[in-house]
């Protein structure tokens, strides 16, 4: 039986400079559906690439002295090592330099003139550079670009001209026929009253002033307009065009794509001109445009001359690649713009990551080992309590598929989180440690069982966002291949009893906060593009740019230093643990009395998950005994007590029985 296919593609992007994670955003996107598309049983095309053509990459490539290819080359090499470092799984990428893209764009300019949708005429009017695109007088903005607001110039040259006004009403009618053709529904509007119901302009698709773009060929003084060249990648990489037989063959096998991801500035060429153009050319339409919101940062757009963009290699390298993708695909709904802030970035990478999914793993993982030899047990019958989280797990199955129809990647994610937190409560509720110290073998099975079957579950449920993740768990598991498969999330109960579970190391670590925030505040801006300076610069500038770094952080290190006057003022005691219980409705919190010699504290500690009650009778610790009281979940706190954490691993900090309780600690 022949799959179904499924053709994705993000925009090709300007290699005129190295990416920002704006852009990774957008690709990380297309990659979670392509996975999830492949999962499903589809026959998967996902394309990106380059945009390497017009004025932009010309001027760029001679600033930095180089031969324009060369220049390129290096940029290209940049963005698929980061393609790479971020497991993007496209099946092609393709450069508007290749002679499959050239060669077909020169056919189909010919072929646009021969039959009258293009002619040669004069253009006068507004460029804007960085956007590439023209702008009549009346559309500016107080004199500048609408799009990006930056300065645009006076062109005046004779250019070719694309009919775009003789495809308007059968554009619209395509709207009205095809409503999920523009997504999400705001942006249709957008476009229909901003540039078709003023008067769609015929559009000019060629320049003369320069020349770095594909030629035309019967008139070589000019060269094919960027954005004509540029959206016609998405066919001419599946080989529209082409001589070769198999490549034809491909073409018929994909086209019409399913789906185009870009951002919401570039909508307008997506759904308004690469349709006319498909029209013209006799080729069906794309079937969706999703135009995704902006990443921003708190200062606005990210732009280097802002000195905000943020290099994504130095954030995988720092948190690994699955971290970034569901930072990326969590907290921003598909659709919307987004702040991108650091402490957002640490906060999901700690609570959803090492607090909520890793946690899981390791506590499942240390408790098959501690109470069943490390093999997976054999279930003994389901009680209410599992049937409830396994419930809730095959529900989340029909929940993510329905988001994942819809592209809502945050929602998708959010569904498979309640999965987690509930079996991570699940845990809490039955207690397996005690079901272990009171022989209640059979039930004691049936939770480990449940335990390890929805981690099963949410691995394959994980596995387009978190590629690595999924697979590391389902290796230490020890899932098999069928087990794995998204068809296998229809029922419970596909983890093999008998097989024994490995254990590893915490899945993420957990982070610590202030310094998380001081190294982002360094990554952020300051040190981004560096790798793209390094590539450009002589050895001399890139050691300056080293040393700058150094400079830098040692700034950043020093401001958090504190002095030994600070220090003092902290009073740390030697207790005693009198008695721990839990805290109603909160499944973190213990309730502690703590003999400080002196006196009894009440001292309430989110260390619930680490300890049973039992265990931390009698332990010496050490308490901050001059924190203000506070209440949390309503009962009073007058103190602190340290630990020691480290990923899911969280230790008190103790103190040897000979040393009295009350004693300073300095
Ligand atoms: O426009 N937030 O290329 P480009 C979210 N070559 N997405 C962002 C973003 C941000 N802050 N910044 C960039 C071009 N993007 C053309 C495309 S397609 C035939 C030609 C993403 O390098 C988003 O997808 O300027 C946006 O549309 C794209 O990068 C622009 O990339």
């Amino acid at each position: 039986m022949t799959k179904p296919t499924f053709y994705i593609t993000t925009p090709i992007y300007y290699p005129n400079d190295t990416l920002h994670i704006g852009h990774s955003y957008t690709t990380v996107a297309a990659d979670a559906l392509a996975r999830y598309k492949r999962l499903r049983g589809y026959d998967v095309m996902y394309l990106t690439g380059t945009d390497e053509h017009g004025q932009k990459i010309q001027k760029r490539a001679e600033e930095a002295g180089k031969d324009v290819m060369e220049f390129l080359d290096e940029i290209i090499a940049w963005i698929r090592d980061l393609w790479d470092k971020l497991d993007i799984s496209y099946d092609d990428f393709i450069r508007t330099t290749e002679p499959r893209h050239t060669k077909v764009v020169e056919e189909i300019f010919e072929r646009l003139i021969e039959q009258g949708d293009i002619y040669l005429d004069a253009y006068e009017g507004w460029y804007c550079t960085p956007c590439e695109s023209f702008w009549a007088e009346r559309e500016l903005k107080d004199g500048k670009c609408p799009d990006c607001g930056r300065e645009v110039h006076f062109v005046r040259e004779p250019s070719y001209f694309f009919r775009m006004s003789k495809y308007v009403d059968r554009l619209l009618q395509f709207y009205e026929e095809n409503p999920d053709f523009i997504q999400p529904e705001s942006r249709k509007n957008e476009m229909i009253n901003n540039f078709i119901k003023p008067g769609l302009q015929d559009l000019c698709v060629s320049r003369t002033s320069f020349d770095w773009g594909v030629r035309v060929r019967s008139n070589p003084k000019h060269v094919v307009y960027v954005w004509l060249d540029a959206l016609t990648n998405y066919i001419t990489a599946i080989g529209y065009g082409s001589d070769n037989p198999a490549d034809r063959e491909k073409f018929e096998r994909y086209w019409p794509a399913n789906v185009h991801f870009v951002g919401k500035e570039i909508v307008r060429f997506h759904v308004i001109y690469w349709p006319i153009i498909l029209m013209a050319l006799g080729l069906p339409l794309p079937k969706k445009v999703y135009g995704h919101g902006f990443l921003l940062m708190k200062d606005g757009k990210m732009s280097k001359s802002k000195g905000n963009v943020i290099d994504p290699k130095l954030l995988i390298e720092r948190y690994g690649s699955d971290a970034i993708r569901y930072f990326l695909l969590r907290e921003i709904p598909f659709g919307q713009d987004g702040v991108f802030t650091p402490d957002s970035l640490v906060e999901r990478l700690n609570y959803d990551l090492a607090n909520d999914l890793g946690n899981l793993v390791h506590r499942t993982t240390a408790m098959v080992h501690k109470f069943s030899g490390g093999v997976i047990p054999v279930p003994a019958g389901y009680q209410a309590q599992d049937q409830a989280l396994i419930d809730l797990a095959l529900q989340t199955v029909k929940d993510v598929e329905a988001h994942m129809d819809e592209m809502q990647f945050s929602l998708a994610l959010s569904d498979i989180w309640k999965v987690v937190r509930q079996a991570n409560k699940y845990i809490d509720d039955t207690a397996p440690w005690a079901l272990y110290k009171n022989g209640d073998t059979d039930r004691l099975n049936t939770v480990l069982y449940t335990m390890t079957d929805v981690i099963r579950m949410v691995a394959v449920l994980i596995q387009p966002f978190l590629p690595r993740t999924a697979s590391e768990i389902l290796r230490r598991y020890k899932i098999d291949a069928e087990a794995a498969k998204w068809d296998a999330l229809y029922s419970f109960g596909a983890a093999s009893s008998g097989q024994t579970v490995e254990q590893g190391n915490p899945l993420f670590p957990r982070l610590d906060i202030k310094a998380e925030l001081a190294a982002l505040a360094e990554l952020t801006g300051k040190r981004a593009g560096t790798e793209a300076a390094a590539q450009t610069a002589t050895k001399q500038e890139v050691k300056q740019v080293s040393e700058k770094q150094t400079q830098e952080q040692q700034v950043v290190e020093k401001s958090n230093l504190i002095g030994i006057d600070t220090f003092s003022q902290v009073e740390l005691r030697v207790g005693q643990i009198q008695s721990a219980e839990r805290v109603e409705g909160a499944d973190k919190l213990l309730k502690l009395q703590v003999d400080l010699g002196s006196e009894v504290r009440q001292i309430v500690s989110g260390i619930a998950k680490h300890f049973t009650t039992d265990e931390l009778v009698g332990q010496k610790v050490v308490v901050v005994a001059n924190l203000k009281p506070v209440k949390l979940r309503g009962v009073q706190s007058n103190g602190m007590i340290l630990a020691a954490s480290e990923g899911d691993l969280l230790k008190l900090v103790t103190v040897p029985e000979t040393i009295p309780n009350g004693a300073v600690v300095k």
